[in-house]
């Protein structure tokens, strides 16, 4: 029996949990500036994470999904995109979007329930935040569509989890990128859960990479806590895109190291044994430990990073803290050009409570 090459799925690794390369280092990689780069926003992302999670325990922010875990994936992304290409992501990217140009009080405003949190000019063409499971998938595909027909070398990137490569949002999209040869690369992003539903359970096949061979794209697995391999195969995957080559599915093994959202406890469905197991393959801690071994990275460094990190956010906080109250009129003003009567009349009974809550305000 032979086996047709064309289905087998490549995995790429170069460093290991340990902090240690398991094959030649890429040449990019031996300067030091970009993987320092990469430390850095890891811990800034840390830090930002840890204090939503606090914000929203005390009172201060909506439902949050934490990165906790999948920061690799994040940093990656928010550098190797070019300015011009679209990143189209899901809810579980905040730090790849500060780092493509929204403010980290802005990521503060949204999950606290405030959709000028989504409006930044800064942002360019990227897509918002998508909630929706998988609908961002074709988005990313039209999106993709519209690039290859303008004739531009712009590249378009997609995340989603691994939960949404269940649904036919994402098969129709990723098939009509194979078929049209679309400029967009498709991350998923599996860490191993949605919500409660376990990896082993969501899809029968042994890997969701291969869901890109049956839309007839190029496809692997990475490590997704493996800043060195996501740089490299989502880099190439780009440059294949914006070259006009065609679409890569990639699938990024990571974790999801905290609870689904602030609204779960994920102690309800996973074992203690299998969160310690995932501790050990965490980003940051082997990224650290490779840095110094390279002798790129110290104690004095690293207390140095951790004041910044902790300096840098809560300055976002308190930017976030500081969001003057949202009009109750914005319920109303952006889904229809005009308004039908009943929520015409909501909106001037809201406009009233509007008009009494500045008058309380201005009374002090
Ligand atoms: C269309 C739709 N159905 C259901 C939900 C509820 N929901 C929110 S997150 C989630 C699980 C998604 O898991 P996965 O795709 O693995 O992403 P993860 O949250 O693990 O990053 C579900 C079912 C939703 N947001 N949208
Ligand atoms: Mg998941």
């Amino acid at each position: 029996m032979k086996r047709n090459p064309a289905c087998a799925i490549e995995y790429v690794q170069y460093l290991n949990e340990k902090g240690e390369l398991t094959q030649p280092i890429p040449k990019w990689a031996e300067q030091s500036n970009l993987l320092l780069r990469y430390y850095r926003e890891m811990v800034m992302a840390r830090h930002a994470d840890q204090k939503a999670i606090s914000l929203q325990r005390t009172g201060k922010l909506g439902t949050y999904p934490s990165i906790l875990g999948q920061e690799a994936i994040n940093v990656v992304i928010g550098s190797v995109l070019n300015k011009d290409d679209v990143f189209v992501p899901y809810y579980r990217d905040h730090t790849a979007m500060v780092m493509r140009g929204m403010k980290q009080a802005d990521v503060y405003r949204y999950w606290g329930g405030d959709e000028r949190g989504s409006a930044n000019p800064d942002v360019g063409k990227d897509l918002p935040y998508c909630v929706p499971i998988a609908t961002q998938v074709s988005h990313a595909t039209g999106v993709a569509a519209a690039i290859k027909i303008r004739g531009e070398q712009r590249a378009v990137l997609c995340t989603c989890g691994d939960g949404a490569t269940s649904k036919g949002d994402f098969l129709e999209a990723i098939n009509l990128a194979g078929v049209w040869q679309l400029p967009v690369v498709f991350l998923i992003n599996n860490n191993q859960w949605a919500i409660s539903v376990p990896r082993t359970i969501q899809c029968g096949a042994p890997t969701l990479a291969q869901k890109g061979i049956g839309a007839g794209i190029p496809a692997l697995q990475v490590d997704g806590n493996d800043v060195i391999a996501l740089h490299e195969i989502v880099s190439e995957a780009l440059q294949r895109a914006r070259l006009h080559k065609g679409a890569t599915v990639i699938e990024a093994i990571s974790y999801r190291l905290g609870d689904h959202t602030t609204a779960d406890d994920a102690t309800r469905y996973r074992t203690n044994e299998e969160l310690r197991d995932a501790w050990q393959r965490e980003p940051i801690k082997r990224l650290q430990h490779y840095l110094h071994q390279r002798g790129d990275w110290d104690e004095s460094k690293e207390q140095r990073l951790q004041a910044q990190a902790a300096d840098q956010v809560q300055q976002a906080v308190d930017e976030y803290l500081q969001t003057p109250q949202q009009s109750i009129n914005d319920l109303f003003l952006y889904h229809y050009e005009e308004l039908p009567a009943g929520l015409a009349e909501q909106l001037s009974e809201a406009d009233m409570a509007n008009q009494l809550q500045e008058k309380a305000g201005q009374r002090g």
